[in-house]
Parts: C-alpha cells; structure tokens; sequence
C-alpha cells in the first residue's frame, strides 16, 4: 500500500489507486465530466481531456488531472488552492465558451454535469466570446443528437465501443470541427446504432437525450374518444423512486400504480404479466428444439437466443445477418401485450381498435423504436403506441403536482396485471433465463422444481453460466449483459464451439435495470446491484414465482390461444427477423 496526504487527509490506498480515486474515498470530490470507472466491466474512461479535475501535488511545476495520475508514497496533494481553483474555473469558461447557454429549455436541465458544475463554480459571465458550433439537431427514434452541447468527454464513444462493441460513435474531423459521430456524418438510424441508448446513459450534458413523448401523453389522457392504457416494464419500478429522493434499491411497485391512475390512466396493467407469456412462448420453443436435438434432428438451431431485448435484436440484426434463424421467434413482452391488450383484452371490454392506446413504462430507449417496427403494426396502428422512460414517467408525475412519496400502495388491475415472480425478475440480467428454467424444468420433467432460485445466473459477472438436469439432460445455460459480451458469445456460436442449448441477452449492463431510459447510471454499478436486489425481493415475496402459475396466463390460452406455438399464438405473439 501506499500512503499520502490529500489535503488534511492522511490517505492509504492501493499501489495503482488515481489520485481522483484516493480523494474520493475520503469525501473529497473532485470535480470531474470526462472520467467514468466502470469497475465491474473493468472498463475506464480515461481521456484526461476535460481537465477539470486538476490538483496541485508539492514538488511539481504543472497542475495534473488527478483522474489520470497515480498515488505515489508520501505525495502531497492539494485540491482546492486558489490555483487549482482558477485553473478550473477557467477550464469551465472555456468549455462554455462553445455551448449553448439555453439551460432553461435544454433537455438536460436539472440533471447536467456542466450546470452542476457552473453553479459549483459560480460561473456568473462567459468571459471569452468564440466561434459557436451550428450542427443540426437530429432525431431518431429513440434518441436526440445535439452536436452543439458535446463537450467531447467521449464517454459515449466509451460505451458505444468498448462496452457495446457497436461502434456507431466515434472522433471525426479536427479542430474546431472535430466530433462525436457515427461515420461519414451519417444519423444513427443509417448506422449501426442499435438504440440501446447506453452513450445516453452515460452524456454528462444535454448532447444526447431521449425522444420525448410526455407532450404526445399528455393529450391523449385529455381526448375523450380515446381509452388509454399503460403496461409498465419490470425494472421501472426498482429505479423510478431514485427520481424522488429514495435510496436505490427502493421498489415502488404500488405507489407507481397510484401514480399512473392519478395521472389519469383507463387501466394500469403489468408488462410483468406479458414476461409470464413470453416464457409459456420461449420455454415451449427452447423444449421442443431440445426435444428435436435429442432425438437426432440434424437441422435443428441450438442454442437458442432470447429475443427480448430490441437493441439486442438490432445488434444480431445489423451483425450478425446470417444467423437470423438461431434467436427465438418469441416477440419481446412489450409486443406480446400490445398484441393481445388490442385483440383479446379490447374485444371482451368492446373497445374498437382505433380508440385503443396503449402506452407502455419502459427503462430502455430502444423500446422507443421497437414500438414502430412494422411487423408490430396491423393496418399501420402500432400495437404498443408508444413508449415512455422511466424518466419521463417522473417528469410526468412531478408536472401533475403528484406527491409521490406520499402516494398509497396500490394493485395493477386485471387481468393484464397478473404476474408472478418469474416476470418480475426479467429486469435483471439472468431473469429471463432463470425464469424459463423454473418453467422448463416442470414442464420437461412433470416433478415439482424443489428449489425456485437458480443463484448462478445472477448478478453482474460480464458472462454467466449453468447446468441444469432434466431427467437426466444436462441442459447448459448461458448469460451475457452488455453486447460485447454478447458478441464474444456469438462469435463461439459461429465458429462451432458453443457449449449452451440457450444464451439470454441483454443488451443493457445490469440487464433492464442499467437501460438508456431508467435514472442515469453513469457506470456505477453500485446502483445496479442495488436495482437488482429490488426485484429478486418482489420476487421472493409473491405467492406465484413460476410463469406456467399465473392463472390469468392459463385463463388467456383457455379462452384465446389455445396452447403455446398454436397457430393463433404464432400470429399473435411470434416475429421474423430482417438483414
Ligand atoms: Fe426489459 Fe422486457 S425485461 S426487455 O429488460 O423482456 O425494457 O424491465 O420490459 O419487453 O418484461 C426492458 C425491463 C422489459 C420486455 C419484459
Ligand atoms: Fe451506440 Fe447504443 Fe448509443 Fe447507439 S444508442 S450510439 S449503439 S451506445
């Protein structure tokens, strides 16, 4: 170990340890925009090219970044001299120096590194008057590109490749004109861009934010003609408190649906119950190719991969074109209750189609785009609406005056409300899979699964893995969060040397709880552990935690679709993919 003195503090860290780092666990905190640790993923984001966290260490002429220098034995640092401070107060100037000061209007006010920091500052005037950049603001789906706010902390093109191994994002032109885009200045939607809205999670200024529809909401809850309804996604409610003040970790299931009924909702219904339809679809699909395997089908896809996650898709899609066949043709839950809110759920209530919209609580921002995807459409009426992040779902719930911490517990309605445990853990990276595996297992062996929790596909390891036996099967599971672990697993699939007979994917690090749309993460896995920890609660403490159980799921297939993989339920609940 090494020992130094930050400031009055007597510091002992580990040989290697940043000097941003040390100082930070004594509560010192430097100020930073650029740098980002992401522990877990062994990923940092090091450009040292905001420079605002300069501090002055004895003995050296120069003031050094402290995100890019090492802890030495017997250093003395100081962080807030009136050098230091003036050097960062310069620093700040000059980087607003070409940005825009529209803070009232700006997507990211009140939650942007750069104002924080102009206010921690006291920036009070912009001293050096230079040449401002004019980029055109473009839209996509799912997210807005504003070029103008870039500060080039690079911390998206961090994510986009390193963590995601995408590769949409990167350092063009230079100079003055240099900036963060997909190649040859194309939009996202033309490039690779998946719209896993990770580069979105990670902006410290208003440069890339999410399509917002709160506006678009807002009118359609005040249409008299129009019923609305709202499905809300598993991980929403393990991050939605974190917007009013309450610890990570905090689940608001009930109060969510207070808020949701309050702010004028027709029925406030469970993407969760949908994640029980997925596994009744995916768990059936993955037994029957296992079935065909064991009995000798040469032709048969294995392993088979999760289809859930729409940025997934994309990046299989965009990647991975030939292998189209492999992913389970099971529609994301998302579509699988949009398809049968505007079928079953609207014929018994005798509501017409086109008075019908459904809205659905997402974490993620590519569930934006998936609302919009053809095949999801019948006479061009998407079957979800449109979808809402978690973060506009607060903005909405502050707007309406709501005091949401006051709020009573409140139940989903039914029946698209009814879930069990399987479906609330589909927010967590290794849900999925853990949920089809506690259906599977009574499915395939007709025994009673003694022990509901399968702890080895949990948590925040970059890839998982697990064996599980049916009557004498050993059935080999995989997991990866984040698509360049996604990627490598892909790759063993192409190249013959996969060992799985099913790979869930979550394009998002954490699974749904670290999505693009939930409150920032900035890399902290802390946080994501704490989301997590959130839904394997509510899934210990509900009386149902295997989707094959949830008797509104086994009243569906009764009245409606027969069996799994029926006729009606491919039409309704399956999906193709495209190069
Ligand atoms: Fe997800 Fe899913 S779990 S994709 O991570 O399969 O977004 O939460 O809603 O559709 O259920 C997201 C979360 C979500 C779907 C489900
Ligand atoms: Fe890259 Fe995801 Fe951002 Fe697209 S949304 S640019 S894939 S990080």
């Amino acid at each position: 170990n090494i020992t130094l003195q930050i400031d009055h503090h007597t510091v002992e860290v580990p040989r290697g340890t940043t000097v941003l780092e040390a100082a930070r666990g004594v509560g010192i905190n430097i100020p930073s925009l650029c740098y980002m640790n992401l522990k877990d993923m062994c990923i940092t984001n090091l450009p040292a090219s905001c420079r605002m966290c300069v501090v002055e260490i004895e003995g050296r002429r120069n003031l050094a970044p402290a995100c890019a220098t090492r802890c030495e034995n017997g250093m003395k640092v100081h962080t807030s001299t009136l050098r230091v401070l003036n050097a960062r107060k310069t620093v700040l100037e000059l980087i607003l120096s070409d940005h825009p000061n529209d803070c009232l209007i700006c997507p990211k006010s009140g939650n942007c590194d750069l104002q924080s920091l102009a206010v921690k500052l006291k920036i009070r005037e912009i001293p050096f008057a230079g040449e401002q950049s004019t980029y055109k603001i473009e839209t996509s789906p799912s997210l807005i590109r504003d070029m103008n706010k870039c500060i080039f902390c690079r911390r998206c093109e961090m994510m986009c490749n390193e963590v995601q191994t995408v590769g949409a994002l990167g350092a063009i032109n230079r100079g003055f004109s240099a900036i963060i885009s997909p190649a040859f200045e194309q939009p996202l939607t033309t490039s690779e861009c998946t719209f896993c809205g990770q580069c979105v999670a990670v902006c410290p200024v208003g440069a890339l934010t999410e399509m917002d529809h709160t506006n678009r909401l807002i009118n359609d809850l005040n249409n008299p003609r129009k019923t609305v309804i709202v499905q809300t996604a598993p991980a929403v409610r393990a991050a939605l408190g974190e917007e009013f003040g309450l610890p990570a970790g905090t689940s608001v299931t009930g109060k969510m649906a207070a808020a949701l009924r309050q702010l004028g909702f027709a029925k406030v219904f469970d993407t969760d119950f949908a994640a029980d339809l997925t596994i009744m679809e995916e768990g059936t699909e993955l037994l029957n190719r296992l079935t065909a395997y064991l009995n000798g089908d040469k032709n048969v896809r294995l392993p088979i991969l999760t289809s859930c996650c729409p940025a997934w898709v994309n990046f299989f899609e965009h990647q991975f074109p030939d292998m189209l066949d492999i992913p389970s043709t099971a529609r994301s839950p998302q579509q699988m209750f949009g398809s049968i809110a505007k079928t079953y759920w609207a014929e018994k209530m005798g509501i017409p189609r086109e008075d019908l919209i459904v809205v659905s609580i997402m974490p993620c921002l590519a569930k934006k785009y998936e609302c919009g995807r053809d095949e999801f459409k019948v006479n061009d009426d998407p079957d979800v609406n449109y979808s809402i992040s978690t973060r506009e779902l607060a903005s909405l719930i502050k707007r309406a005056n709501i005091d949401f911490n006051s709020l009573p517990e409140e139940d989903f309605d039914q029946p698209l409300g009814e879930s069990t445990g399987a479906g609330v853990i589909f927010g967590a990276s290794g849900g999925v899979m853990e949920a089809a595996l506690r259906t599977a297992y009574e499915l395939y062996t007709g025994q009673k699964l003694e022990k509901v929790d399968f702890e080895a596909v949990r948590g925040l390891d970059n890839i998982k893995k697990a064996t599980v036996r049916l009557n004498g099967v050993e059935l080999h599971v995989g997991i990866a969060h984040g698509l360049g672990n996604a990627r490598k697993l892909l790759n063993e699939i192409k190249e013959g040397k996969s060992e799985f007979h099913a790979i869930e994917i979550m394009a998002c690090p954490g699974g749904c709880i670290g999505g693009g749309g939930q409150p920032l993460h900035h890399g902290n896995s802390e946080l994501l552990k704490a989301r997590t920890h959130a839904l394997y609660e509510e899934d210990r403490n509900k009386p149902l935690r295997k989707s094959h159980e949830n008797p509104y799921i086994l009243k569906l297939y009764e009245e409606y679709l027969g069996k799994p993989m029926s006729e009606k339920a491919h039409h309704l609940l399956h999906t193709h993919y495209f190069n």
